[in-house]
């Protein structure tokens, strides 16, 4: 087989560049390990800056997010005994930001793909990037029992954060940074008439998120232990301590009903550089990962492929390489800007093991520094909001 741009992994990431490429006459084989149906059981992202919803409407995949996602001004912070704070990402930064499931975006990208015809191979296996250095990179993998090679001009590692791409650079090359943070999100979707708007909430308990999908689908988390089980939170434990986290009014507004899906996820920040080896390119979970606190990881995913699009087309359309040479870097800065932020805003709404009171204190300090200060303000709400991409 032959492509201009073998991506492996379908993931958003992965499907997005496709779209885009496609769009502008750019010819890619994807290559997915799992079966769609997997892909769509996977419960994540539900909030879209307004960047990568801008880059979703003008690529064609606009028309459901805009009728059913949710558009927000903000977002708000309780904790425990205080008043509702407010980020207010439209006032600050004139932007605002919709909800809108990650699998929601996952089942558009797949429906487009057929309507295009496009080539997109499930149940992939030992995917692997050959001769990523040389000029005639390739990729080898098993699809229905047969060996196939697939030969490209670039390869795009869209694998995720397990994946075969950023394992096969060399470790003399590639640069690590990782911080584990000791506990997890327990997350539960129901069938049930979400809150108004997104709650952050830090309680001596934990930290607690309600979130949405539609009007009749919600999404909250609670912060777990590390070694907390999914099968030891039944439905009732878990709307009882989400509740105990909320202030009274909140927790009363709070609709319960049986849990669709259940599931724990550690949290992480990771990076890896550069995003580039040869004529292989990282985008997305492959290359970094934050915690969900600050809702960058789909929103990451979309800059770079915004980022490595824009790059490729430049490369087929006037031969220019500039933009290749300078995705790294350029990606880089955007991912340390919103691993930043995801590291800072997980320190001040959680709670963690072994606090000390002069930590605590710090905490509150700065929970009540954010709410009497415009400025400080002003900086959140241009985070959470998502910072522009950069021009060419
Ligand atoms: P994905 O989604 O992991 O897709 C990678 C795909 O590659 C496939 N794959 C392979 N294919 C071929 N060969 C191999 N060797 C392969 N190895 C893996 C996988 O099967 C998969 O289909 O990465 P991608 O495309 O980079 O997308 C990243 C996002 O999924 C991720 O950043 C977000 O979900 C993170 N995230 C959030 N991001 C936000 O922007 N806003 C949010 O509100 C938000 N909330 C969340 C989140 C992630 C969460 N979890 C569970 C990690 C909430 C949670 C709980
Ligand atoms: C979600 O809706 O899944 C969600 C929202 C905000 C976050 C993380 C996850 O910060």
């Amino acid at each position: 087989m032959k492509t201009q741009v073998a991506i492996i992994g379908g993931g958003p990431a992965g499907m997005l560049l496709s779209e885009i490429l496609h769009r502008a006459g750019i010819d890619s084989v994807v290559l997915e390990a799992k079966s769609r149906d997997y892909v769509l059981s996977r419960i994540r992202a539900g909030v879209l800056e307004q960047g990568t919803v801008e880059l979703l409407r003008e690529n064609g995949l606009g028309e459901r997010m805009d009728r059913d996602g949710h558009p927000h001004d903000g977002a708000a912070i309780v904790w425990a005994g205080r008043d509702r704070y407010f980020i207010d990402a439209w006032k600050y930064a004139g932007k605002r930001f919709m909800t809108y499931g990650q699998t929601n975006i996952q089942e558009d990208l797949f429906a487009a793909a057929d309507r295009r015809q496009a080539k997109l191979l499930c149940e992939a296996q030992d995917v692997q990037p050959h001769d990523m250095t040389t000029d005639k990179p390739y990729v080898t993998f098993r699809h229905n029992g047969e060996d196939v090679r697939l030969d490209c001009d670039f390869i795009a590692g869209c694998d995720g954060f397990h994946g075969v791409s950023r394992k096969s650079i060399p470790t003399s090359i590639l640069r690590e940074f990782e911080k584990v943070y000791p506990f997890g999100w327990l997350g539960v979707l129901s069938e049930t008439p979400p809150l108004n708007e997104l709650v952050y909430c830090n309680h001596p308990r934990g930290f607690a998120l309600a979130s949405q999908r539609n009007p009749m689908l919600s999404r909250y988390y609670i912060q777990v232990s590390l070694d907390d089980k999914v099968e030891a939170w039944s439905d009732d434990r878990f709307w009882a301590e989400l509740k105990l986290r909320y202030p009274k009014e909140i927790a009363d507004a709070i609709v319960t009903g049986p849990s669709i899906e259940k599931s724990i996820a550690p949290l992480r920040s990771f990076v890896a550089e550069p995003m580039r080896h040869g004529r292989l390119f990282l985008a997305g979970d492959a290359a970094h990962i934050v915690p969900p606190t600050g809702a960058k990881g789909l929103n990451l995913a979309a800059s770079d492929v915004f980022y490595l699009s824009r790059a490729f087309k430049a490369y087929y359309a006037q031969g220019s390489t500039k933009l290749i040479d300078s995705y790294s870097a350029m990606a880089l800065r955007r991912v340390w800007s919103s691993v930043r932020f995801s590291w800072w805003l997980t320190n001040l709404l959680h709670r963690f093991p072994g606090m000390t009171e002069f930590e605590q204190r710090a905490q509150e300090c700065e929970l009540e520094y954010l709410a009497s200060s415009q400025h400080a303000s002003a900086s959140v709400a241009e985070q959470y909001a998502g910072l522009p991409f950069e021009p060419a």
